[in-house]
């Protein structure tokens, strides 16, 4: 590599490294997991759309879909620690009261993404939407205790 390129690449990289840790510990936090939760939107947002039927349902793109948000659930709730919440998100304040209670739907979350994988992954159509309809409530359900979009 010609030291030129070399130095341009390392300046380019240690320019990225600069900017991930610019901001705070908690800011990082807060990107992280609003990161996580578009992640999910992503891939249930397409799911949902084969569901209602604004797209073909295709089990194995499904499949596909739902293993991505079964992988990406469990990602997001260590960054809800009670330093970020004074940072400027969606989260109600309510949420660090009731801390516990959020780490359990969290889980539930978890579990019910695990399953709509598995369910999706074994082919059926019918047992699919049905456990779509399932963990889209346990997305609501946080939703309107824990998120101001919701309110
Ligand atoms: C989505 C999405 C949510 C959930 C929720 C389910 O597609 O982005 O937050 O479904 O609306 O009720």
């Amino acid at each position: 590599m010609h030291k030129r390129t070399f130095t341009l690449v390392a300046a380019a990289l240690l320019g990225g490294q600069v900017a991930a840790h610019a901001e705070s510990k908690q800011e990082d936090a807060v990107e992280y997991r609003q990161g996580m939760m578009m992640g999910m939107a992503w891939n249930f947002g397409e799911m949902g759309a084969m569901v209602k039927g604004k797209v073909p349902f295709d089990q194995a793109r499904f499949a596909f879909l739902a293993g991505r948000m079964a992988t990406l659930a469990p990602m997001p709730v260590e960054a809800f620690t009670p330093d970020t919440a004074d940072v400027k998100s969606e989260v109600k304040p309510e949420l660090w009261k009731h801390l516990d209670d959020f780490k359990k739907r969290m889980k539930d979350l978890e579990d019910a993404t695990a399953k709509l994988a598995t369910v999706a992954k074994a082919g059926d159509e019918g047992a699919t939407k049905e456990q779509f309809g399932a963990t889209a409530k346990v997305c609501k359900g946080c939703h309107d205790e824990y998120h101001k979009k919701h309110e």
